[in-house]
């Protein structure tokens, strides 16, 4: 039984995180649907960036928004208006990390669409800093041109309503980042 439940277990986690060049063997050359992925994006830190700020993903990926240090947000936006929300667009609100959390708050957000989304950081200047991102962005030239025209507006506009996604808590030590602050006891 014992034997039974681990290759159970096995198959499961490699269906989960199939290899492309297996995947082609196991169906004589057709391209099967890969699993769905959850995405890490960490948000703030030592720098107010988002970390990675470019990402792949596919119709069904949900990518969870990590808040590092510091408070901070992902709002949709667009190339045009990079730190102004989209109408009706993806805004996790403002998320923040205080000394001392062991927690971490997250924002999870289904992925709809594999057109390039716009996102930007609603908190203070740190649009303007550049921090923002895009999920699948034409290339990479554009999210080089996206942080140019994020750094070249006045001001940010924050978002109004939370929309888009879910808003969590994952425990500090599973987190894509190592807190910069020591944590008191
Ligand atoms: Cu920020």
């Amino acid at each position: 039984m014992r034997l039974l439940l681990s290759s159970v277990l096995f198959a499961a986690t490699t269906s989960a995180f199939p290899n492309s060049a297996a995947t082609l063997r196991g169906t004589g050359g057709l391209v099967v649907p890969r699993a769905n992925q959850l995405i890490p994006v960490v948000v703030g830190g030592p720098q107010d960036t988002f970390n990675p700020n470019s990402v792949v993903a596919a119709v069904g990926d949900v990518v969870q928004f990590q808040f590092s240090n510091g408070n901070h947000t992902a709002t949709q936006s667009t190339l045009e208006a990079p730190c102004t929300p989209l109408e009706g667009g993806m805004n996790s609100g403002h998320i923040p990390f205080t000394d001392g959390q062991t927690d971490v708050g997250t924002f999870n957000m289904p992925v709809t669409s594999t057109d390039p989304m716009f996102i930007f950081c609603a908190t203070g200047p740190h649009c303007q800093e550049g921090q923002v991102m895009i999920i699948n962005p034409a290339n990479a030239q554009q999210v080089v041109d996206f942080v140019k025209a994020a750094q070249g507006t006045d001001k940010s506009v924050d978002g109004a309503t939370t929309a888009g996604g879910t808003a969590g808590k994952i425990g500090l030590d599973i987190a894509a980042y190592v807190c910069i602050l020591p944590l008191s006891s």
